[in-house]
């Protein structure tokens, strides 16, 4: 059994509602089981800030997918929540990221594992820290190191 960390983002329409139907769609993953499910936070935009704040939020699934499998999965659940794909960083009713796989480190044209900037995130890093406080991050530690380096983006729990 494989145990594979997502980060889930929204900032249009009902984000709150979208993070908690997206868990109920990770649960009904093949071969996949929820194990936790982060509280919600209330997080401001990174990158683009010219957009509506986002709800995030991190599940962890015991799974027997392969990692590019587990992908292309999350990639069929963010089409089925109207997600389309255009500017980047820009506003999205959902996006699922693929942050950790085990303690796989992966370069792959389409999925580099760990996420390359989870590290550099408060709404990665807080809500991984919920469920996992003492994960290690193949190749960058422990996640409790990380934290106060982020401590200054805006973050609440709902
Ligand atoms: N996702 C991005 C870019 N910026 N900011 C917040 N607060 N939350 C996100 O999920 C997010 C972001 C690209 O995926
Ligand atoms: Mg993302
Ligand atoms: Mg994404």
């Amino acid at each position: 059994m494989n145990i594979a960390y997502v980060a889930l983002g929204a900032n249009l329409g009902d984000p709150a509602a979208t993070i908690r139907a997206a868990f109920g769609a990770l649960a009904n993953l093949p071969e996949s089981r929820v194990v936790h499910c982060s509280s919600l936070y209330r997080t401001a935009p990174v990158g683009n800030t010219e957009q509506p704040e986002f709800i995030n939020a991190v599940a962890a699934l015991e799974t027997t997918l392969a990692p590019e499998s587990l992908l292309d999965a999350l990639f069929d659940i963010e089409a089925r929540f109207g997600r389309i794909r255009a500017e980047k960083n820009g506003p999205r009713t959902l996006d699922l990221d693929l942050l950790l796989y085990n303690n796989q480190q992966l370069n792959l044209p389409r999925l580099t594992l760990p996420h390359p900037r989870l590290h550099l995130r408060a709404f990665v890093l807080y809500p991984l820290a919920e469920l996992a406080p003492d994960l290690q991050l193949p190749g960058r530690g422990s996640i409790a190191a990380w934290l106060p380096a982020v401590a200054n983006q805006g973050i609440s729990r709902l």
